[in-house]
């Protein structure tokens, strides 16, 4: 009955009370990309905005199909073995600078530093205290290993000046393209030069110069120099997400002349290895997210499990981080149904009530709200509950109290961009931003990943959470910024508040490429912030916390570097099928 309404005029649907949930998906099919539909009730019209979001691709019994031949402990004692052989490798090289940078940028672009963390931590001091607190041996040593050397040192926190670099120009003059080994120097100069602070201007002008250097060379570059030089262009070294990057660095790696088949074929069962266990955990909170049933309860929102697993797998993907992966999961997909209910489905009273709730934690309270709220709320409030109880039973600490607080002050920021739309107020870039960092998520998310770090009380935790509040701000402002370049163009045609690029537009006058540049600008500017920051971390944080802090804002370049690739499935699907679902 409910669908010969809507068939006779599919502009009308009708609340609740008359009309069953599940025809919104029959709304769905019948309303265009950024169609209104006036809901008829029984007391007043309802007027809701539709998305016509892409179903997912990835079925729940699809997921559950998945399986990998890498379990099983034939798998685990080779890969034991040539970790050993691996070690004995990296102790023969060691005293020779060259064969140490460079075979600890393999062992980490390979995806498998995590398994020789001690050594490269005894590496890089041994290299720190020999050749740094010596200028002059830094002096005389030749530019690539210079280029090379800051760079790691810097990934690693160490605080190497810029200065280390500042003989470089009159050597780049000298460089020919047509020779290899000084393409390479440029390429480690232009990759040293991400890892940037605020006021670095020789830093600066060596990323200005080697870009305009590569990019005239390009076209004269063939084998693996040519792939690693229009890769770097695309994004530098620093701003791709680890996983991906180990994914293509070993099918590079293993074509290249002299490279070493143990570490190819240690990298090549990690990396299979590893995504058994990541499959696991897919499947896991894909039988989560199916009891949830928001996927047809909430027809409304992106439906996407697969990809919410594959950004914690791009925070994070080492195999102990398992929980992480799982939590952080769940934490997305609250994450984007929930803004689904702001910017899209729900009316400006409902929002102003679910807002309460949440900021009350009253449970009691959901039956004040309308049905398919109540099904947002509960699910909602069990997950962060079982969230907490795991992280208990994990840690020992009780964080909920945290949690409930991250999540309130984060559907807070939401509600303020619902009342900005809804009165039609365009705010200065600037108060957009002090709002909009935060609800993209990543304090929410960040908040989780350090209640999963190891602290021996909550107290503690909650000093570091506030050491913490410029990395995070950093961290979720490019994430913020990187979401407003892939997705605002939609966002605006179906109805949403001006973001970053629109504010920009408005309060300068400038054209949209004009303000797309200078988000861009803002972007690279908020990298050396956040360079600044991750540095002084790595005596407060956890590594684990640094690190997802940095692969948050890379997992949005990431994402979004074609278009909203998280509302469009389609544009992420290989990145799926590799990464997740084809071993090497
Ligand atoms: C929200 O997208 C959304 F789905 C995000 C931020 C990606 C999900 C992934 C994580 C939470 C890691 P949308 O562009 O609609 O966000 P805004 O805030 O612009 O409405
Ligand atoms: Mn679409
Ligand atoms: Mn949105
Ligand atoms: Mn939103
Ligand atoms: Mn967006």
């Amino acid at each position: 009955m409910a669908s010969m309404c809507l068939l006779a005029g599919p502009i009308l649907g009708y609340k609740r009370s008359l009309t069953p949930i599940s025809s919104f998906d029959t709304q769905k099919r019948l309303h265009s990309s950024t169609s209104t539909s006036i809901a008829v009730t029984a007391v007043e019209p309802v007027v809701r905005r539709l998305a016509n979001y892409d179903p997912t691709l990835w079925s729940f019994d699809h997921i559950q199909s998945l399986s990998s031949n890498y379990t099983g402990e034939d798998h685990v004692t080779r890969a034991n073995a040539l970790k050993e052989t691996v070690n004995m490798i990296i102790r023969r090289q060691m005293g020779n600078l060259s064969t140490t940078l460079e075979i600890i940028d393999d062992l980490q672009r390979l995806g498998i530093g995590y398994h020789f963390k001690d050594e490269i931590h005894d590496m890089l001091k041994m290299i720190y205290d020999h050749h740094y607190e010596n200028d002059a041996k830094w002096d005389d040593m030749d530019l690539n290993l210079k280029a090379l050397g800051f760079r790691i040192l810097r990934q690693h926190g160490y605080q190497v000046p810029q200065d280390t670099l500042c003989n470089f120009k009159d050597k780049l003059q000298n460089l020919k393209p047509h020779i290899m080994e000084d393409m390479v120097v440029v390429l480690n100069l232009y990759e040293a030069s991400y890892h940037c602070f605020e006021n670095e201007s020789i830093l600066d002008e060596i990323r200005d110069l080697t870009t305009n250097f590569l990019k005239e060379n390009l076209g004269n570059l063939d084998g693996d120099i040519s792939l690693l030089v229009s890769q770097a262009l695309k994004f530098p070294l620093h701003w791709r997400v680890p996983r991906v990057e180990a994914k293509w660095y070993i099918e590079l790696y293993e074509k290249r002349n002299g490279s070493n088949p143990i570490l190819i074929e240690l990298a090549k069962l990690d990396f299979d290895m590893s995504q058994a266990i990541h499959l696991e955990e897919l499947k896991h909170t894909s039988r989560w997210w199916k009891n949830l049933r928001w996927d047809d309860k909430l027809s409304f929102a992106r439906d996407r499990l697969v990809e919410h697993f594959m950004w914690s797998l791009g925070f994070t993907y080492q195999p102990q981080f398992s929980l992480g992966r799982k939590i952080l999961t769940m934490v997305n997909s609250l994450i984007t149904y929930v803004d689904d209910v702001y910017d899209v489905y729900g009316t400006l009273d409902e929002l102003e009530l679910f807002t309460d709730i949440v900021d009350r934690w009253d449970v009691n309270a959901i039956k004040e709200l309308p049905d398919y709220m109540k099904t947002c709320f509960l699910g909602f409030y069990n997950t962060i509950n079982e969230i907490s109880y795991n992280i208990l039973t994990e840690t020992g600490l009780i964080v909920l109290p945290y949690l409930k607080k991250a999540w309130a002050d984060f559907i807070k920021t939401y509600m303020i961009e619902a009342r900005w739309y809804h009165s039609g107020y365009k705010p200065t870039l600037e108060e957009y931003l002090d709002n909009a960092y935060v609800s993209i998520g990543g304090p929410v998310i960040l908040m989780h990943v350090m209640c999963l770090s190891s602290f021996t009380s909550t107290q503690q935790m909650l000093e570091c959470m506030k050491d913490a509040e410029n990395i995070i701000h950093y961290s979720s402002l490019i994430f913020r910024l990187a979401n407003d370049l892939g997705t605002s163009t939609e966002e605006i045609a179906r109805g949403d508040t001006p973001k970053s690029i629109q504010c920009y537009m408005h309060e300068s006058g400038a054209t949209e490429e004009e303000a797309r540049m200078h988000i861009k600008r803002l972007i690279l500017e908020t990298w050396k912030k956040l360079n600044k920051e991750r540095l002084s971390g790595y005596s407060r944080f956890s590594k684990e916390f640094i690190e997802c802090a940095t692969n948050i804002p890379r997992m949005a370049q990431f994402m979004y570097k074609e278009g909203d690739g998280h509302g469009h499935p389609y544009i992420t699907e290989s990145h799926v099928l590799s990464l997740l679902f084809y071993p090497i």
